[in-house]
């Protein structure tokens, strides 16, 4: 065989495995009957399941095995049952939309922006950014292209001349400004070809924990109000107050100074100037142990006076702002508000050293971004089904 031949049959058996992945991928979403909408057909079929008139496929089990929902997430348990069927009910009365979207907005502070993730300072990369990033030579495989792979042609990327108007993250971003930029999502709708409202990932919160010292983190009423003015700006607009909203928890930033405490250059050159001192400040680790510091949920009796307001930075995130996010977003869920939006919490998301970028020591690296997107996708409805999610 020629080498050309080789070269063509390999391409062959990859395109066909990455095809019969694209297949692997159904999403619990209600299309029982896979034709791309969920309508009264997948409800009636649904019916028949239930009466024993009807068997399903693999992939349409996939499709119509969308309860129990928690959270508002599904959560296929293996059974096709009412539950099943009531859900299915609910989606094609316009309650609940699970499918994979036609479109992504960001709303976001400088991770959102990919700020230093090449590990120049100061520089947004929104190509890489793990949400509607769309550089494809790099290892990040953002929403973005993980939408695009699965629905090429229903689904309208996002590309470099398109990046305007779908990622409105501004560095420095707090919960303050998620008002601003979700009346900048809902005026950028219309130059979509839908001008529906597709997905909204909302990642905000960090420059709110991170602060000054301990005393000026934003005010937690404060923090919920700003969130609430945010939320209710999507659910003032028809289009939008349907979108699948995706509210990031904020991430256990701890770990991006555990990952780089012990470089010099971010110790002594970069961290006096990233304003996120209430973690930074006096870099030497005076934990008790490296069990201790390998450990930022616990105090350990010998951990010194740096390494408690670490711990404590951790806990306020955890204890105080993430369950703020995860509440008040289950509120406006639950009540109808806002039926579609449900909160992704990536507190558990390790950074390690290859994680941060070498230039501010502080924003996730391009294989930070990879490890955002894949932890993200890893637990929204969309990936549930993934197979590549399942280790
Ligand atoms: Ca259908
Ligand atoms: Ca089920
Ligand atoms: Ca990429």
């Amino acid at each position: 065989m020629s080498p050309e031949r080789v070269i063509f049959n390999c391409i062959v058996l990859v395109y066909s495995c990455f095809i019969h992945t694209a297949v692997l991928l159904a999403s619990p979403d209600g299309d029982i009957n896979t034709d791309g909408q969920v309508n009264a057909v997948d409800a009636l079929w649904g019916q028949q399941v239930l009466l024993e008139n009807r068997s399903l496929s693999p992939d349409q089990f996939a499709h119509g095995d969308v309860a129990p929902l928690v959270s508002g997430n599904p959560q296929p348990d293996g059974v096709f049952d009412l539950g099943d069927v009531l859900i299915i009910h609910r989606i094609v009365l316009g309650m609940l939309n699970f499918s994979l979207p036609e479109h992504q907005f960001n709303i976001g502070d400088s991770i959102g922006e990919g700020e230093a993730a090449d590990g120049t300072i100061g520089e947004a990369h929104h190509e890489t950014v793990w949400s509607t990033g769309y550089n494809a030579g790099d290892s990040v495989n953002s929403f973005n292209e993980r939408f695009e792979t699965i629905r090429p042609v229903e689904y309208y990327e996002n590309n470099a001349s398109r990046d305007a108007i779908f990622n409105h993250a501004v560095s420095g971003s707090v919960m303050a400004d998620f008002a601003t930029q979700a009346q900048n999502i809902i005026a950028a709708s219309v130059q979509t070809p839908s001008g529906e409202a597709g997905v909204v990932n909302v990642f905000l919160g960090s420059n709110d924990v991170c602060a000054p010292n301990m005393a000026s983190m934003t005010d937690p009423a404060a923090f919920e109000t700003q969130f609430r003015a945010g939320l209710d700006v999507l659910a003032a607009d028809t289009t939008f107050r349907s979108a699948q909203i995706n509210v990031s928890s904020i991430p256990a930033i701890y770990w991006l100074w555990n990952a780089k405490r012990s470089v010099f250059w971010c110790r002594v050159f970069v961290w006096p100037f990233v304003p996120c001192e209430n973690l930074l400040d006096n870099p030497s680790d005076d934990c008790e142990s490296s069990v201790s510091r390998g450990d930022p949920d616990n105090v350990y009796p010998g951990d010194g006076a740096n390494c408690q307001r670490r711990k404590e930075f951790h806990r306020l995130t955890r204890d105080t702002y993430n369950p703020i996010l995860r509440d008040i977003l289950a509120q406006y869920r639950e009540s109808g508000i806002l039926p579609n939006a449900r909160y992704t919490d990536i507190f558990d998301v390790r950074f390690e050293s290859s994680h941060v970028n070498s230039g501010d020591c502080f924003h996730p690296s391009t294989d930070g971004h990879a490890l955002l997107a894949e932890k993200e996708w890893c637990k929204t409805h969309w990936g549930n089904g993934d197979p590549a999610c399942a280790n």
